[in-house]
């Protein structure tokens, strides 16, 4: 018996990657019985038989997203372009709180590193505006160019060993540091869905790759517009630089909008929080209420 770990379940059999290669699998009858739903990121024994193999087991998971339907999944790579598309800090502060709040280690990449140095807006140092912000919040942030490969390496080594979903925009630059990362394994560019022949829903095909030692999703999901179910007060957790300020809030309570001796509004007004995190932080507010209005 080996430990594996399932890429993808596709025409009745399942994809495991197991000591360095992928085998396909069938499930023993008792799965089938149980009803058993496994999904990409299931850590599986399985135990081979000639050049196949069937799944005998599997553990509990340790997390499991919805969309994109992935188990086990260590870290989101949430990935912007520093250019163009120009990058839509709220969609990425969105991201940023559903990770947060699913218990899955962010990291964020700025592609197109290769444009932002042509571009005559930026200053030549390699001090980016955008990406200060997020590192000295204390995100892991990596800027990267696939076309020249800058940055790449480092990406790489995050990746070892580890399950983790690509999100962000289409056209961002997800694919391309995909191959960039496997040299030799070319996903197409552009957009890509597949439709389901299940039926009338069309789903997303997802699917783990090996990729940089680690096993990597290439999705468009997981870029919901809908922030999680959280209370109102649970929101500054999602902004840790508000989050380690908040003791120092007047009220116990404070939702750092209209109260008096707010930490974070004083903050801000030094410059130390930045102005569109914070009206990031106003926006969700606004429609965590509402949510809870309709509970
Ligand atoms: N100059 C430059 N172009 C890039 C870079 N990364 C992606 N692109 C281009 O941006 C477009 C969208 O890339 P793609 O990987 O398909 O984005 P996805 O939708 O996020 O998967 C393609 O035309 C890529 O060639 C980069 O680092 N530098
Ligand atoms: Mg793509
Ligand atoms: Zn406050």
């Amino acid at each position: 018996m080996i430990e594996g770990v399932l890429l993808k379940g596709y025409g009745g059999f399942y994809y495991v990657f197991a000591e360095d290669r992928v085998w396909e699998c069938s499930l023993r009858g008792r799965f089938r019985v149980k009803d058993q739903e496994f999904l990409p990121g299931d850590r599986v024994a399985i135990l081979p038989e000639e050049d196949k193999a069937t799944i005998e087991s599997v553990e509990p998971r340790r997390n499991a997203l919805i969309r994109p339907a992935i188990a086990n999944v260590d870290q989101a790579i949430l990935v912007f372009a520093m250019t163009s598309p120009k990058p839509d800090l709220n969609l990425l502060d969105r991201l940023l709180i559903q990770v947060t709040d699913a218990e899955i280690e962010p990291i964020i990449v700025f592609t197109k590193l290769d444009k932002y140095k042509d571009n005559p807006l930026a200053n030549g140092s390699e001090d980016y505006a955008i990406t200060t912000v997020y590192r000295n919040i204390g995100y892991t942030v990596f800027e990267v160019s696939s076309e020249t490969g800058q940055g790449v390496a480092e990406i790489g080594a995050r990746l070892t060993n580890k399950i983790s979903v690509l999100a962000g925009p289409s056209g961002a630059g997800k694919s391309s540091l995909f191959n960039a990362l496997s040299p030799g394994k070319k996903l197409k560019t552009g957009h890509i869905s597949v439709k389901s022949k299940r039926g009338r829903h069309t789903t997303r095909h997802v699917e783990l790759m090996v990729c940089a030692g680690g096993l990597v999703a290439d999705t468009p999901g997981f870029s919901s517009l809908f922030l999680p179910n959280m209370k109102r007060a649970e929101l500054t957790d999602c902004f840790p630089e508000f989050a380690q300020r908040r003791r120092q809030c007047r009220f116990n309570s404070c939702l750092h909008d209209k109260e008096p001796n707010c930490a974070i509004k004083a903050a801000l007004e030094k410059g130390e929080i930045s102005p569109v995190r914070y009206e990031h932080y106003l926006i969700f507010l606004k429609e965590i209420i509402e949510a809870e209005r309709k509970y």
